[in-house]
C-alpha cells in the first residue's frame, strides 16, 4: 500500500538525522529503509541524489521526514525555486547557507511554507574555522530573523555548539561530525545540540540499525 507523505516538524524522539551520503543507490536504500524508523530524519545531500536522481527524495519521504541537504547559496530568486522543487518533491525540511545574504535565506523561509529551514553556520571540518567559525554569531542570529526553524552547528567543537544556543534560544540545532569526523554524540547534545548528524558511522556501519541505536544509547545515557 502506498504511504502517504509525511511532512511536518521534526520530532526529536531519537535525537539523530541520518546523512544518506551512500553513492551505491542500492545501499542507499536499504540504509533508508533500515533507518526509517530509528532516526528522527533522512538527509539527502548531493552525492545521493546525483547517484539515485531527485525521485530518492520522495522515495525516502513515503516513510521518513527527509531533510534535503543542498546547502542553498544563490540570490534569493533561485533560492526559492529550488526550496519549491524540493519541497514538491517532499522535502519536510531543506538547508540553506547564510552567507549569501539575509534575504537569500528569507526567500528559503518564504518558498519552504510549512517546510522548515536550517541555515548552516560554522562548519565541522577543520577549513570550517577559516571562514565559517568567523561569522557563525552572525549566522545564527540572521537565521533568528529570518525565521529559521533551526541551524546546523558542529559536533566537533562542541564549545562552539554551547555559544550558538546562547543565540539561537529554542530554535533546532543539528549538529554534524560525529564519528567519522571524531564528534562524540553526548558531547554535542551536552552542549545544547537537540540532535546529531551522522554520515558515515551508519551507513558505512556492518548493520546501520544497530549501529543508530548505540548512538541513541550512548546520548541518552550521557
Ligand atoms: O558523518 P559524516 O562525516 O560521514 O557526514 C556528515 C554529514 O553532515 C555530511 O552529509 C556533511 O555534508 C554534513 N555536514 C558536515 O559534515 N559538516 C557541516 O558543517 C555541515 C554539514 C551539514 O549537514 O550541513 C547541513
Amino acid at each position: 500500500m502506498a504511504r502517504t507523505l509525511r511532512r511536518g516538524t521534526m520530532r526529536l524522539k531519537h535525537r539523530i538525522v541520518a546523512a544518506i551520503d551512500a553513492t551505491d543507490v542500492a545501499h542507499a536504500r536499504s540504509v533508508g529503509r533500515a533507518l526509517a524508523d530509528r532516526v528522527d530524519a533522512l538527509k539527502v545531500n548531493w552525492p545521493l541524489v546525483l547517484a539515485a536522481g531527485p525521485s530518492i527524495v520522495k522515495e525516502f519521504a513515503a516513510s521518513a521526514y527527509v531533510l534535503c541537504d543542498f546547502k542553498i547559496a544563490d540570490i534569493p530568486n533561485t533560492n526559492r525555486l529550488i526550496v519549491e522543487q524540493a519541497v514538491a518533491l517532499g522535502a519536510s525540511g531543506v538547508i540553506c547557507h547564510a552567507f549569501a545574504g539575509e534575504d537569500s535565506v528569507r526567500a528559503c523561509v518564504e518558498a519552504a511554507k510549512e517546510a522548515e529551514v536550517f541555515v548552516v553556520t560554522e562548519m565541522s571540518h577543520p577549513g570550517g574555522q577559516e571562514f565559517t567559525a568567523k561569522h557563525a554569531e552572525e549566522f545564527a542570529r540572521l537565521a533568528v530573523r529570518a525565521g529559521a526553524a533551526g541551524i546546523i552547528a558542529p559536533a566537533t567543537r562542541p564549545e562552539r555548539v554551547r555559544i550558538l544556543r546562547g543565540i539561537v534560544g529554542n530554535r533546532l540545532i543539528l549538529s554534524p561530525g560525529v564519528g567519522a569526523q571524531g564528534g562524540k554524540p553526548a558531547d554535542a547534545i551536552r552542549a545544547g545540540a537537540d540532535a546529531v548528524i551522522v554520515g558515515r558511522a551508519l551507513y558505512e556501519a556492518a548493520d546501520p540499525a544497530k549501529a543508530a541505536t548505540e548512538i541513541e544509547a550512548e546520548i541518552r545515557n550521557r
